[in-house]
């Protein structure tokens, strides 16, 4: 084979991903990973909201869900509206979706919308063989029903989609600190989208050290509930801060760590990290994880971050207590009292003005550590 010719392979052999952005939240979250560029793969911004669409989301493609039932007024925070509209849209959906065989689903759970199409798009992914992964948030201990509502939709998820990624809201807060709420929202947009875009890069891009579709393949499928952890270090020992930073605080309260089925670890360093420092994350993962039966790593190089790394780590096949309702929902006192009143209007306002927080906030609160 010349040159030319196995160029051209890598070229078609490429899988082809589509990440789709649903419901306010989840629009939120693709517009964040639109302007940061995705190399590797086009997005799907969809919606019943009109004005949200037209004025607040930036993809490849806009959508909106469900014209003739919602008039493009939103579903108010019903699902049942939110799973009618998308079908409205069958023809459309699929149309959109074909030939993926990578598919992210990314939506707040709670509301109408996104939590209402959500399964109508894992669907056609199943349909398509897609390897279909579903990026949620699970809303703040305050939003009682709507958390009842997201448990429901999370439930019903594990039959359609491989691996359901899930953020706790209010886990975010509590390890991100008192951060205003608006600020907390972005910071979950934030690192949404950068677990949808690190691994859209690592395996569409040429990177340090190479996950491949197969690879993601062998770890997603069929995975479950599952947590992701961020963790941050410098001088030294900058690995081993940053990879058990990432398995000590996942963003969703789980029972039990080393029994993870699949680890999947992102690393990225400055032009200094070295390939030894990559394979010492890799051990010290084995380590922490003893049961799992599948690691997969990719590592990359970013100028930006010179003398850091920045570890990601997805725990899959995991069993969280508020899921299977093994836990009640504890009572909403432990959110601090500045939070529950301006709720609603912190959430409207984040949604009409995005501006993107400055960098130094997001790295601070994504360095997480239960360190005193
Ligand atoms: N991460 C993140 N979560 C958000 C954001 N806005 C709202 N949420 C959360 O997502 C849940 C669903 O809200 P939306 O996405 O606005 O709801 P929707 O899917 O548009 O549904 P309807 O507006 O009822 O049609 C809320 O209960 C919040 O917990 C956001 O910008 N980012
Ligand atoms: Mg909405």
């Amino acid at each position: 084979m010349t040159k030319e010719e196995l160029l051209a392979k890598v070229k078609t052999s490429r899988p082809s991903v589509t990440v789709v952005g649903l419901g306010g939240a989840g629009c939120n979250i693709t517009t964040w990973i639109a302007d940061k560029k995705l190399t590797g793969g086009k997005i799907i911004a969809a919606n019943t909201d009109a004005a949200h669409l037209s004025t607040m989301t930036r993809a490849d493609t806009i959508m909106l869900l469900g014209e003739k039932l919602c008039k493009g007024h939103g579903c108010g925070g019903f699902p049942e509206r939110g799973t009618e509209a998308a079908k409205e849209n069958l023809a459309e959906i699929k149309e959109g979706l074909r030939d993926t065989n990578l598919l992210f689903l990314v939506a707040g759970l709670g509301g109408g919308s996104g939590t209402g199409a959500i399964p109508v798009f894992a669907g056609v992914g199943r349909e398509l063989g897609a390897l279909t992964i579903a990026c949620v948030t699970i809303p703040f201990t305050i939003e009682m029903a709507r958390r009842e509502k997201a448990r429901e939709a999370i439930r019903s998820l594990a039959g359609t989609c491989d691996s359901i990624v899930v953020i706790d809201n209010s886990k975010l807060r509590e390890v991100a600190g008192n951060l205003p709420l608006k600020d907390a929202l972005a910071v979950a947009n934030a690192l949404v989208g950068a677990f949808v875009k690190n691994i859209t890069d690592t395996i569409t891009q040429p990177s340090l050290v190479n996950l491949d579709y197969a690879d993601l393949r062998a770890v997603m499928e069929r995975g479950g509930i599952s947590s992701i952890g961020i963790g941050e270090g410098d001088g030294a020992t900058r690995v081993e801060k940053a990879v058990a930073q990432a398995l000590s605080t996942p963003l969703l309260d789980i029972t039990d760590v080393s029994t993870a089925y699949g680890v999947l670890i992102h690393i990225v360093g400055g032009e200094d990290m070295t390939l030894e420092e990559v394979a010492v994350a890799g051990e010290q993962i084995m380590d922490k994880v003893p049961n799992t039966k599948r690691v997969i790593w990719g590592a990359k190089v970013d100028p930006d971050i010179a003398g850091r790394v920045r570890v990601m780590a997805v725990l899959t096949g995991v069993t969280c207590p508020f899921i299977s309702g093994e836990v009640k929902q504890k009572e909403p006192p432990q959110i601090p009292k500045e939070v529950v009143k301006p709720l609603r209007e912190a959430m409207e306002h984040m949604v009409r003005a995005q501006e993107e927080l400055p960098r130094e906030t997001i790295s601070k609160a994504a360095v997480f550590s239960k360190e005193k």
